[in-house]
């Protein structure tokens, strides 16, 4: 994943929980760190990044009226009922892809999951820069046995009712549109983590975006959860459930990554390739100990969000692997029959007011295996914490 985060903790996986050993961007004590900006790099960006801007407005987000309270009750609430629905016995094939997605607009329905021919977004009844997933049924997690998978079993079947998603993880420049208001906590320039080695930290604080003045288009980084709710609802909307997020990134189709089965590539996504293993050498850091393949993507630190128009899923979004690891609503809780001895911070806890760990979706552009591509991945992260590798999508009902 992100070179800092799902790294391998200093002291090693510890056994029986392979998975929870790994650290949402922030942690680098021995795997690869991330590439920083500001750094100058052996690779030129890449020719073909272009930010595709949203389709046509449909709908103003002032219009949608959506309350977040209830929205996120309704939305938390679906999200703990489907997770504690012991679905595990039910080997079933997932739900046609084709009861996934439907226009309201009347507009055709998206193409087969082509791998690479972008898809064309579905506003349907959602506002500029959404797509529309109508819902429906799919394997949410996973059941291959890959250690860094581990906090991913077992998968088990899901149900979500329509809504709306980001095609893009959200800009610097989206962000600064909320934070220059006064609307929102400017993000912030260093970065931070519950493990943070204060080495490291330096080290990593280069990589936040709002330092620079000329990353408008890369996604916003080093946020807290708190951060990125509170600038979805200033737009009407809400984090993602991490139903929502497996949903819009995997469909019903059982697909092993967001764009197919396809094994991810310098050009599917913004991960770890030999630009990864170059910037590291440049800032004398421990070699990675993998490459997510031995190509160079030429972005050893975030790219502008849609750089990578062959990674995009069936319905259109893009990035939702790589990049930057993304926020979502959900305070962590292990899957029902997951054999990881984790506490579940979804649970009330005995204090309150005590932060709770949000479970933090996708990768980064530090991530080195494909098994970080894999939709079903997740890792707990402080909800305080405003690390270089996580960034985030917003999500809203549909009106
Ligand atoms: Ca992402």
């Amino acid at each position: 994943m992100s070179g800092t985060d799902l790294e391998p903790s200093n002291e090693g996986p510890e056994e029986g929980h392979p998975t929870l050993d790994f650290h949402p961007p922030g942690d680098h004590g021995s795997l690869p760190p991330p590439p920083a900006f500001g750094t100058v790099l052996d690779a030129p960006p890449p020719p073909s990044a272009p930010y595709r801007p949203p389709p046509a407005r449909r709908t103003p987000w002032a219009a949608i009226g959506f309350g977040f309270v209830g929205m996120a009750g309704v939305g938390g609430a679906v999200a703990f009922t489907l997770l504690t629905d012991p679905d595990t016995e039910i080997p079933a094939p997932p739900e046609p892809a084709a009861a996934v997605v439907a226009s309201t607009a009347g507009a055709p329905p998206p193409p087969a999951a082509p791998e690479t021919i972008p898809a064309v977004p579905d506003l349907g009844p959602c506002p500029e820069g959404m797509v529309h997933l109508a819902g429906g049924k799919f394997f949410m997690g996973t059941d291959r046995d890959v250690p860094l998978l581990a906090a991913a079993h077992p998968a088990h079947q899901v149900e979500v009712d329509a809504y709306c998603i980001d095609i893009h993880e959200v800009s610097v420049d989206q962000y600064r549109g909320c934070s220059t208001k006064g609307e929102c906590k400017r993000a912030y320039r260093t970065s931070q983590w519950p493990r943070a080695q204060p080495e490291h930290t330096e080290a990593y604080s280069e990589l936040c975006n709002e330092r620079y003045d000329d990353r408008g288009q890369h996604p916003i980084n080093c946020v807290t959860w708190q951060q990125a709710q509170h600038y979805c609802q200033w737009r009407g909307g809400r984090l993602p459930t991490e139903a929502e997020w497996e949903f819009a990134a995997r469909g019903s189709d059982g697909r092993v990554y967001p764009w197919g089965d396809t094994v991810p590539g310098p050009t599917h996504m913004n991960g770890c390739g030999a630009e990864c293993r170059t910037w590291r050498a440049a800032k004398a850091l421990p070699e990675t100990p993998a490459m997510l393949h031995d190509a160079s993507d030429k972005f050893p630190g975030t790219a502008p969000v849609g750089s990578f128009p062959e990674g995009q899923t069936q319905w259109g979004m893009h990035d939702v692997a790589g990049n930057v690891f993304e926020w979502t609503t959900d305070a962590y809780r292990p899957y029902p029959g997951a054999d990881v001895d984790e506490p579940a911070d979804a649970d009330e806890p005995p204090d309150p007011e005590a932060p709770k760990r949000r479970v933090i979706r996708g990768g980064a552009f530090n991530s080195f295996a494909p098994d970080h591509a894999d939709p079903a991945l997740r890792f707990p992260q402080d909800e305080q914490a405003h690390t270089h590798g996580i960034g985030f999508r917003c999500a809203s009902g549909v009106q």
